[in-house]
């Protein structure tokens, strides 16, 4: 079997963030965030589930880094909870929640595995939402002090720091089509808050680096490959438009200083802009977000086709069987992380680029003999670090893996009903079970490689998870 190896040093890892895996929702002094309370709403959260405990993670960290030794993982991409660091947003330090990191990533670094924080992940306390959340321009001044407030901190440590994950999802998701917190569904205030957030990154990165100059500094922002369904102008006109506001809304003002023309024009006719000039914009405001970054992160899932609708609106529309979905309904597209990672390096050229997030929802019973034999999942990591291998082999400079997720936690709106993780969490007792993919992505960092050929993990790489 031909075993193709990852460039040496490549950073292999997994991800997690804070509000879908800590509990300990009403600990140490953490405050609310907009996600406890968006739970509350009826039928927000499918399974009617709240995050209060989600992996209790706040407190069997330590168990999970023998998990993560044991993957044998260079890196853990993790969120920092901006709740537990100033409970209301601003104002006063809450100790606790900076002792909390602080133990983390010394367990981590203890166990030989570099922490890799992520400062916002979508857990807004709740008292910055009172005062109108990312709408409000104040609200970046206040990520900026919570941020450099972090890396005074833990920066004498930490050596890669992620501001945001996945902007898009709060401004569109968030604020558009009120099926995360806030729940608001108001097109021009998704625009600002997307504006916000971008602006948030740029002043946090520069005041991160007034705390710890030689750190790297990026942001992780979720991309989507858009295909037409057809080779209809009409078809290509819907793809553009997707692309307009999912991918290069965020990575153009990030890498050139500016908006896609494009896109506004699309926003303008939607009736969410009044004209070219965009009101949240101040002057200098798109020199901060263009700072330069040391790296981009990706998140890669899937990819979207798209037409136009009857009315000539851009609708999504499902080319994949069913048997090639995951639980999120996403289809198995792996080509498109190669076409995605291509695309970035050339159209905006990051100087590296990590795969921040990758991963399968997929709940797979266990067999006879207890074990679960996730094939479908490991077929999936197969196929995309196929296809992360040959954006490598045409020059992509990719310099990392994370996988999404460690644990099965609180999937956002679907509760805990989608099952993304390396290890299976009891919802009663919340004890960890590998999956049989923990042994697969173990082996593939011990070898550092991968293999042309699909196979299921070795009964020696498998009984690593044995207690
Ligand atoms: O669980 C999420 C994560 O919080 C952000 N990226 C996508 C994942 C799967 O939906």
């Amino acid at each position: 079997m031909a075993k193709w190896k990852f460039p040496e040093g490549f950073v292999w890892g997994v991800a997690t963030s804070a509000q879908q895996i800590e509990g300990a929702a009403q600990e140490d002094g953490r405050g609310l965030s907009i996600w406890d309370r968006f739970a509350d709403g009826e039928g927000n959260i499918t399974d009617g589930s709240r995050p209060d405990v989600a992996c209790d993670h706040y407190h069997r960290w330590p168990e999970d880094i023998g998990l993560m030794r044991k993957l044998g993982l260079d890196s853990y991409r993790f969120s920092i909870a901006w709740p537990r660091i100033f409970p209301t947003g601003t104002g006063a330090v809450n100790a606790a929640g900076l002792d909390h990191y602080d133990r983390l990533v010394d367990g981590l670094l203890e166990a030989g595995i570099e922490p890799f924080p992520t400062l916002f992940h979508w857990d807004l306390p709740q008292a910055l939402q009172d005062k109108g959340g990312w709408a409000d321009r104040d609200t970046t001044s206040a990520f900026a002090e919570y941020a450099a407030c972090v890396v005074r901190r833990l920066g004498d440590r930490v050596r890669r720091w992620a501001t945001h994950n996945e902007p898009w999802c709060v401004a569109t998701l968030g604020h558009e089509e009120g099926a995360h917190a806030p729940g608001l569904k108001e097109p021009r205030t998704a625009l600002a808050v997307a504006h916000h957030l971008l602006l948030s990154h740029g002043l946090a990165v520069r005041a991160m680096r007034g705390e710890a100059h030689d750190a790297e500094y990026g942001i992780v922002q979720n991309h989507c490959p858009v295909v037409p369904a057809s080779d209809s102008p009409e078809d290509f006109d819907a793809a553009r438009w997707f692309d307009g506001f999912f991918n290069r809304w965020f990575l153009d003002p990030l890498f050139t200083g500016r908006y896609p023309e494009d896109a506004v024009a699309d926003r303008i006719r939607a009736g969410h802009l009044d004209g070219p000039r965009l009101p949240f914009v101040h002057e200098g405001d798109m020199g901060i977000i263009s700072t330069p970054l040391d790296f981009l992160g990706m998140n890669y899932y899937s990819r979207i086709v798209m037409r136009a609708g009857e009315d000539g609106k851009p609708v999504a529309v499902a080319m994949a069987p069913v048997d090639q979905l995951t639980d999120m309904g996403w289809e198995v597209y792996p080509d498109g992380l190669t076409g995605a990672l291509l695309d970035i390096h050339r159209r905006y050229a990051p100087p590296a680029i990590y795969i921040a997030e990758n991963g399968a929802a997929y709940d797979d019973a266990p067999g006879p003999d207890g074990r679960i034999v996730d094939q479908r999942r490991i077929s999936y990591l197969h196929g995309h670090l196929l296809a992360a291998r040959n954006a490598l082999e045409a020059g992509v400079p990719l310099r990392g893996y994370f996988l999404w997720s460690l644990l099965d936690n609180f999937e956002w709106g679907f509760g805990f009903t989608k099952k993304f993780g390396l290890f299976a969490v009891d919802p009663v007792t919340r004890d960890r079970t590998p999956r049989a993919s923990a042994a697969w992505y173990h082996a593939v960092i011990r070898e550092n490689a991968v293999d042309d050929d699909l196979s299921l993990p070795a009964e020696g790489d498998s009984r690593v998870f044995q207690p």
